[in-house]
C-alpha cells in the first residue's frame, strides 16, 4: 500500500536505552490530555514517498526556496514555478497515506478533542480520513470535525491571479509555453497554485483556528517538521505559554527539541501507530 522510493528512505528508529520510557511518557501525556493538537509537516508524508523540503533528500536540495516559492518568483517566471508544481502534483498524486496518516485519521475521527493542523499541501491526511470513514461508520459531523486545518493551502487547488476564484484541480499542467499555463475559465487571467508562499499572509481565519487550537491544547504533538517556518513553528510555543506541553516525533533534532517535554527520534510511520491511543 505504501510506496517508498529509495531516495526517500528513512533511518530506522534509533534504539536509545530510554526510548521505551519516552514512548510511555508520551502515551501517558496524550492519554490523559483533555485537548490535543497534532501539528504535522512534510516528514509525516516522507514514508509515503513525498520528498521533504529540506535535508539531504529534500525537494529543494538543488534550488533555494526563494527561487520557487515566492510571489516574486511566480511573477518573474510563472512557467518555471508551474513546472515545479506540475511535477509535484504528479508525484504526490501517485502516493498513498502511510501508517502515520492512518493513525492520526482514526484518532481525530474517534476523539472530538483532538485537532489536526498541517503545513502539508499533499492532501494525504484528507485521503486517510476519507478512507478511514469509507465504511460509513462515522457521522458526517465527525468527518468534518476531523478535517485538518491546512495552513499552507493545497497542491490540488488553483487560485485566479485576476478574480481570486478558487478551483479544485488535479490535472497535469501543460508547461509548454506561458500561453499554455492554466487560465481562469471566468476571466482568462493566469491561475496560480493555491498555496501560501514566503512573504504571503496565511488566511487569517485559518490561522486564528490554529492559534485557538494551540492555546486550548494540553498537549501539542509535533510530527515531522523542521520547525523553521513561521507562524506554524510558533504554534507549539503557544501551547506551552498556555500551560500545556510539547511532544515531538522526528527523525532528527529540531529547534523544538529543546522545548519538548518528550522528543521521540524515529520515523512517524513506525512511531505514531504505537503512540496514539486508538
Ligand atoms: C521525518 C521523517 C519521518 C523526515 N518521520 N520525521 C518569524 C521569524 C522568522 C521569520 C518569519 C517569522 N514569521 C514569518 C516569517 C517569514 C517566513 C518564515 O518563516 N521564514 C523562515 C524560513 C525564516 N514566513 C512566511 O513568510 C509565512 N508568512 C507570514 O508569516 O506572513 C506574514 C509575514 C509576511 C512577511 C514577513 C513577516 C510576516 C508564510 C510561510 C509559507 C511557507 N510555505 C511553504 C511552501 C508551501 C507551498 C508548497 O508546498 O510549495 O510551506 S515553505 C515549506 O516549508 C512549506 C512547508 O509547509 C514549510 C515547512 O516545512 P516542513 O513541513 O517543516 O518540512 P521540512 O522539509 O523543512 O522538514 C521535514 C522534517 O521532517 C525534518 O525535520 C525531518 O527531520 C523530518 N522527517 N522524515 C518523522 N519519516
Ligand atoms: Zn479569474
Amino acid at each position: 500500500m505504501e510506496s517508498r522510493p529509495d531516495e526517500v528512505r528513512q533511518p530506522d528508529e534509533v534504539q536509545e536505552p530510554d526510548s521505551a520510557q519516552r514512548m510511555d511518557q508520551a502515551r501517558r501525556l496524550l492519554g490523559s490530555a483533555r485537548r490535543v493538537l497534532i501539528l504535522t509537516g512534510a516528514g509525516v508524508s516522507a514514508e509515503s514517498g513525498v520528498p521533504t523540503f529540506r535535508g539531504p533528500n529534500g525537494l529543494w536540495r538543488t534550488r533555494r526556496p526563494e527561487e520557487l516559492a515566492t510571489p516574486q518568483a511566480f511573477q518573474a517566471d510563472p512557467k518555471l514555478v508551474w513546472e515545479w508544481y506540475g511535477f509535484r502534483r504528479e508525484r504526490v498524486g501517485a502516493c498513498r497515506p502511510n501508517k502515520a496518516h492512518v493513525a492520526i485519521a482514526r484518532l481525530t475521527l474517534e476523539n472530538e478533542n483532538v485537532r489536526l493542523v498541517t503545513q502539508n499541501v499533499d492532501g494525504l491526511h484528507e485521503l486517510a480520513l476519507e478512507e478511514a470513514a469509507s465504511d460509513g461508520s462515522y457521522p458526517a459531523a465527525s468527518l468534518s470535525r476531523a478535517e485538518p486545518i491546512r495552513l499552507h493551502g493545497s497542491l490540488f487547488r488553483t487560485r485566479c491571479t485576476g478574480c481570486g476564484d478558487r478551483t479544485l484541480d488535479r490535472h497535469p499542467v501543460d508547461v509548454d509555453s506561458e500561453a499554455s499555463l492554466p487560465q481562469c475559465k471566468k476571466c482568462a487571467a493566469l491561475l496560480r497554485p493555491d498555496v501560501v508562499w514566503f512573504g504571503e499572509e496565511l488566511d487569517p481565519q485559518i490561522l486564528q483556528s490554529a492559534i485557538e487550537a494551540a492555546e486550548a491544547a494540553e498537549v501539542c504533538l509535533v510530527v515531522g517538521t523542521s520547525a523553521l517556518v513561521h507562524p506554524a513553528a510558533s504554534l507549539p510555543l503557544l501551547t506551552r505559554e498556555s500551560g500545556g506541553v510539547v511532544v515531538e516525533v522526528n527523525t532528527e533534532a529540531t529547534p523544538l527539541t529543546e522545548v519538548a517535554v518528550v522528543s521521540i527520534r524515529g520515523p512517524a510511520g513506525k512511531i505514531l501507530p504505537r503512540l496514539l491511543p486508538v
